[in-house]
C-alpha cells in the first residue's frame, strides 16, 4: 500500500537535512526559508526504499508559529519520522508534534537522532535512551545527514514501520485534502494533496468542497510522474482545467461526488491534553483545513464542534484542537450530526449502534457517512427507518382510519416526502389522495335513517333541487350513484336526474337543439332548476352551448 511519511520535531533539529540526505531533494524551496534557514511550509519528496517501494515524504516546519502547517502536513500521513537533535534532546515542539501525531491516530513510526557527528557518543546514547522512553515501540536510530551515518538503517526501519500500517483507508470513495494549489503554464490549475481514500484517475468527475464545484481530472501525477490512477496513501497532483486557482485552496477537499456530506458540525469523542471548557472557542484542524470553532461539551468525554465553515469529514477521522498550543483532539463519531446532541446519542454512536440512531425515515445517503450500513433497519426506496417506527406508523394510521367517518373511511395521505415509498409497507391502500384499509368500503354506519329521510325528500322534490345539509352523507350517496349534485350545495335524486336527462336528449335528437325555456316547459318547473340541470349537462360533457341553445356533443347519446 502506498504511504506517506511525515517528519516531526523541534525547530532546527535537522528534519530538512535528513530528508535531503534520504531523498536527495531540498524541500526548503521558498526564498524566505533559504534566507532564514528554517522551514515555513510543507515540503515534499519521494523516498525510495531498498525493496523498490517508493514512499512519499512530507517535511514539516518545527517553528512553534507554524504548528498549523505541521498539522496540515501530518493529517494525511501513515508513518511518522520524529527527529531529535543529539545535542539538544527533546524540546517543546518535539513533545507537541508527538502529541499531535498521537491525536491523529498515527501509530507507527521511527525516531531519528540527528547530527550524531557533532556530539560525543555518550550524549548520542543518552538522547537515544530518552527517545526510547518518549516513544515506546518505535525504532530509535542515530543518524547524521552530514556523514551519512545510520541512513540505511533508517530506511529499513521506515520500511518496517510502513509494513505495520494496516490497509484501512484504502477503500471507500475518493477524498483528497488539498495542501497546495498553483497554476502551471499550459496546464492550468494543479492541486496537490494526500489521497486519504479511494483512487483518482484521468477523466474522473470529482467535486471540490466546500465550493461545491464539479471538476474533471485531466491528468494525475505522483511525484512528477504521470500515472493512470493514483491510490490512497499517495501524494497526488491533479490537473483541473477550467478551474480558477483561487477557487481551490489548502483546506479544501476533492471528493467523489455525492459520497460525503458537508456539515457545520462534528460529533467527536474528546481526547484532552488540557481541560477544555464548555463553549470554549478553539482551532479545529481537520485534514488540511483549520476552523475556529465552538466546543459544546456533552457528558464527560464528548463534544459537538460547531464550525463557521463546512467540513467534509467521515466517521473515524481525527481532529486536532489547538488554542495557542495543542490542547487535545477528537475522534469523529458523526461527521454530520443534528444540532442537538444528547449523551444517549453519543453513547449509541460510540458503540457503533448506528441502527439505534435512526427512527423516522432518513435518506439512505445520510446514513452511509456513518459507515454502519443499515442492518436492523427497514428500507423502502431511498428511505431508511426503524421497524419500531414503521409499526408505530401502521398503528397510528389504522387508528386514524378507524376513527374516520364510515361514509368515507379514509384519511388524507401524509404530505411527507417518504410517503410514496413507505406507505405501501404500512398496510394501507392508497386511492387518489387518500388512504384506506385494504378493501375498505364506505357504509352508512348509523346514518341509515338520515339517508332514508334525505332520499325521500329528493324523490318527492322531483326536478326541484334540494339543499344539502350533511355534506359527508351527500358525498356518500353521490359516490353510490344515489344522488346528483347541481349548483352550489344542491342535489337531485338519481331518478329525477335520469328522467331530466332523457327529456333533454330526446328533444335534442328530434329538434336538433334545446333552449332553456323549452327545457323548463318539458320539466314543468321554474327557470332555475332547468338552468342548473343544463349547466350540469354542460359540465358532464353531454351538451355544448351554442348561443342561447344547447346541442348534444357527439359522444352523448340515449344510452
Ligand atoms: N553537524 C550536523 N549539522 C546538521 C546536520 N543536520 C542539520 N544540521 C544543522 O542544523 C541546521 C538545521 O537543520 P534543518 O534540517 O534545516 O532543521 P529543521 O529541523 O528542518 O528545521 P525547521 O524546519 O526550521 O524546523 C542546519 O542548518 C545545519 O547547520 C547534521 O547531520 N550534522
Ligand atoms: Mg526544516
Amino acid at each position: 500500500m502506498p504511504l506517506t511519511v511525515g517528519t516531526a520535531g523541534h525547530i532546527d533539529h535537522g528534519k530538512t537535512w535528513l530528508v535531503r540526505a534520504l531523498t536527495g531533494k531540498d524541500t526548503d524551496r521558498l526564498p524566505e526559508e533559504k534566507a532564514r534557514g528554517i522551514s515555513i511550509d510543507l515540503g515534499y519528496a519521494p523516498l525510495d526504499l531498498r525493496d523498490g517501494r517508493r514512499l512519499s515524504l512530507i517535511d514539516v516546519p518545527g517553528h512553534e508559529r507554524f504548528v498549523r502547517n505541521m498539522v496540515a502536513g501530518a493529517s494525511g500521513i501513515g508513518v511518522f519520522l520524529l527527529v531529535v537533535d543529539a545535542g539538544e534532546g527533546a524540546r517543546s515542539q518535539t513533545h507537541e508534534h508527538l502529541a499531535i501525531i498521537r491525536l491523529l491516530g498515527i501509530e507507527h513510526g521511527v525516531v531519528a537522532i540527528t547530527k550524531a557527528d557533532a556530539v560525543d557518543p555518550e550524549l548520542v546514547e543518552l538522547v537515544t535512551e530518552e527517545a526510547r522512553e518518549l516513544v515506546p515501540g518505535a525504532a530509535v536510530i542515530a543518524t547524521s545527514a552530514k556523514s551519512g551515518r545510520g541512513l540505511d538503517e533508517l530506511r529499513l526501519a521506515l520500511a518496517e514501520a510502513a509494513d505495520r500500517v494496516e490497509e484501512e483507508r484504502a477503500d471507500g470513495p475518493a477524498r483528497l485534502f488539498v495542501d497546495r494549489a498553483f497554476t502551471l503554464h499550459g496546464i492550468g490549475t494543479v492541486v496537490t494533496g494526500t489521497l486519504w481514500s479511494g483512487s483518482v484517475g484521468e477523466g474522473d468527475a470529482l467535486r471540490a468542497e466546500p465550493a461545491g464545484l464539479d471538476v474533471r481530472v485531466r491528468s494525475v501525477q505522483v511525484h512528477d510522474r504521470p500515472v493512470e490512477r493514483a491510490e490512497a496513501g499517495q501524494r497526488v497532483a491533479v490537473a483541473l482545467p477550467g478551474v480558477e486557482r483561487r477557487v481551490v485552496r489548502r483546506g479544501d477537499v476533492l471528493v467523489a461526488p455525492g459520497a460525503y456530506l458537508t456539515s457545520y458540525r462534528l460529533d467527536v469523542a474528546l481526547d484532552e491534553l488540557e481541560p477544555i471548557a464548555d463553549r470554549q472557542r478553539l482551532h479545529v484542524h481537520h485534514g488540511t483545513a483549520e476552523h475556529y470553532a465552538r466546543v459544546v461539551r456533552v457528558g464527560e468525554r464528548w463534544a459537538q464542534l460547531r464550525l463557521p465553515s463546512p467540513v467534509v469529514a467521515a466517521r473515524g477521522d481525527r481532529v486536532v484542537l489547538r488554542d495557542r498550543t495543542t490542547v487535545g483532539g477528537g475522534l469523529v463519531l458523526d461527521p454530520a450530526p443534528p444540532r442537538h446532541a444528547s449523551e444517549e446519542r453519543f453513547e449509541l454512536l460510540e458503540r457503533g449502534d448506528l441502527a439505534a440512531l435512526v427512527h423516522a425515515p432518513v435518506r439512505a445517503e445520510t446514513l452511509s457517512h456513518l459507515g454502519g450500513g443499515s442492518s436492523g433497519l427497514e428500507q423502502a426506496g431511498d428511505w431508511i427507518f426503524s421497524r419500531a417506527w414503521l409499526e408505530g406508523l401502521r398503528a397510528d394510521l389504522r387508528a386514524r382510519i378507524e376513527a374516520a367517518d364510515p361514509l368515507d373511511p379514509g384519511i388524507p395521505t401524509p404530505p411527507d416526502p417518504w410517503a410514496k415509498d413507505v406507505l405501501p409497507l404500512a398496510g394501507v391502500e392508497r386511492r387518489g389522495a387518500r388512504l384506506y384499509l385494504p378493501g375498505a368500503v364506505a357504509s352508512l354506519g348509523d346514518r341509515g335513517p338520515a339517508a332514508e329521510k334525505f332520499e325521500s325528500e329528493l324523490a318527492s322534490a322531483g326536478f326541484t333541487p334540494v339543499a344539502i345539509d350533511d355534506r359527508e352523507l351527500a358525498s356518500f350517496l353521490e359516490r353510490e350513484g344515489r344522488l346528483v349534485r347541481v349548483g352550489d350545495g344542491l342535489a337531485l335524486g338519481a331518478e329525477p336526474y335520469e328522467d331530466a336527462k332523457r327529456l333533454m336528449v330526446e328533444e335534442c335528437e328530434t329538434a336538433g337543439s334545446i333552449t332553456l325555456s323549452r327545457f323548463r316547459d318539458l320539466l314543468g318547473t321554474g327557470r332555475k332548476p332547468a338552468q342548473l340541470l343544463l349547466e350540469r349537462f354542460d359540465a358532464d360533457g353531454l351538451t355544448r352551448r351554442v348561443g342561447d341553445e344547447r346541442v348534444l356533443r357527439r359522444r352523448a347519446g340515449t344510452a
